[in-house]
């Protein structure tokens, strides 16, 4: 699995870090330990001068202040991202990009404005139909130059709970998660939630810009259009039980009672169970749900009561939600590595 990663890969592995899996502790991920993915660089925003402009199809353009913004009706939600590309580096053949392994997500309190009244106030225009939100960080990707630049269906915008975010567990954007504001739009992955954010466009299609219409499909191959990725797919992830080992990160458990913990999400409907397996998949018994209070978007929390006997195990854990979306077992593979949910798998020696 980790033949093959590149000095590349590792360069954008160190940037763009992942949640260090005992985190799935909290409830809510204090801001440094959430997962990081910028494409290009982050840039330095001065937030006086900054301004968000809505444009396109409106009968009226704003630019507001970050004030402006501030002053709107707030709404704060505990959401919980995933990257798309989360599971990367465990499909094979191997895809060439942040090889993330398991641990490209967090859970923290977005505070902002909802963006639904912000579109209605600039008046939706004659055939308004999608909406482009355009960062501020630019690069080059596919041999092509580009804002990081990606567009929503505007139904999801006016019915969903998507938000114009300044606060992160209450405190101001970091740099790294899209200082001074950022779209975030629960239930869907991560790409999605445009960070430095500085224009909102009203559009009467789709956007067809790169990571439209190149990245973020599920394809087999180069010519195929492929299906746009959207809402995250159900998975539940452990906190890995007992000690580590420094290097391989393998752990030791001594045998008796050994509770494991963890969290489980879906984008697409509630989280309807999770199953753990301490024989590899072979059998599975129920974990129990535990009510964290934090809403429809944020993870749910479960335990389950090992017996632990000396040898050695491989604990397993999976989720399913209330649409019947049931992680798989063995990864599932596409170009670009996207939407691999297949189970945790944590080998263990249990020592007497
Ligand atoms: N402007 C901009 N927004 C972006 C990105 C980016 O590179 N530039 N990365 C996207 C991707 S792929 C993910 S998974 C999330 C990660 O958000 P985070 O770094 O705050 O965790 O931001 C999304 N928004
Ligand atoms: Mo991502």
């Amino acid at each position: 699995m980790s033949e093959g990663i590149s000095l590349e890969e590792l360069q954008l592995a160190t940037r763009n870090h992942g949640l260090p899996l005992e985190a799935l502790q909290w409830d809510v991920t204090p801001v440094g330990l959430h997962y990081l993915l910028t494409h290009y660089d982050i840039p330095a925003v001065d937030a006086g001068a900054w301004r968000l402009h809505v444009d396109g199809l409106v009968e009226r353009t704003v630019a507001l202040s970050l004030e402006e913004i501030r002053a709107r009706p707030a709404v704060e939600l505990a959401v919980t991202m995933e990257c798309a590309g989360n599971g990367r580096a465990h499909v094979e053949p191997h895809v060439v990009s942040q090889p993330w392994l398991l641990e490209a997500v967090g859970t923290a309190r977005w505070r902002g404005t909802p963006v639904g009244p912000l579109l209605e106030e600039a008046g939706l225009g004659e055939g308004a139909s999608d909406v482009l939100f355009t960062g501020l960080d630019r690069g080059v990707e596919g041999g092509e130059e580009q804002d990081y630049a990606r567009s929503l269906p505007l139904s999801e915008l006016l019915e969903g709970d998507a938000l114009l975010a300044y606060e992160i567990n209450g405190v101001p954007l970091p740099p790294q998660h899209g200082f001074p504001l950022r779209l975030l739009v629960p239930g869907w992955y991560g790409m999605t939630s445009v960070k430095w954010l500085a224009r909102i466009t009203v559009l009467d299609g789709p956007f067809d810009g790169y990571q439209m219409r190149h990245s973020y499909r599920i394809r087999m191959d180069e010519d195929e259009e492929g299906e746009p990725l959207s809402r995250m797919q159900p998975r539940a992830l452990m906190v890995p039980p007992g000690l580590p080992d420094f290097g391989t990160r393998a752990r030791i458990v001594r045998a008796g009672p050994c509770e494991i913990r963890g969290r489980a999400w879906s984008g697409e409907a509630e989280i309807a169970g999770v199953e753990v397996s301490t024989d590899g998949g072979e059998t599975w018994a129920h974990a129990e749900l535990v009510d964290t209070s934090l809403g429809r978007w944020a993870w749910r929390s479960w335990r389950f009561q090992w017996d632990a006997q000396p040898g050695e195990h491989e604990v397993c854990c999976r989720a399913s939600d209330a649409a019947g979306n049931v992680q798989p077992l063995a990864p599932p593979w596409n170009l670009g590595g996207y939407r691999n949910n297949a189970v945790q798998r944590v080998p263990v020696t249990v020592t007497a």
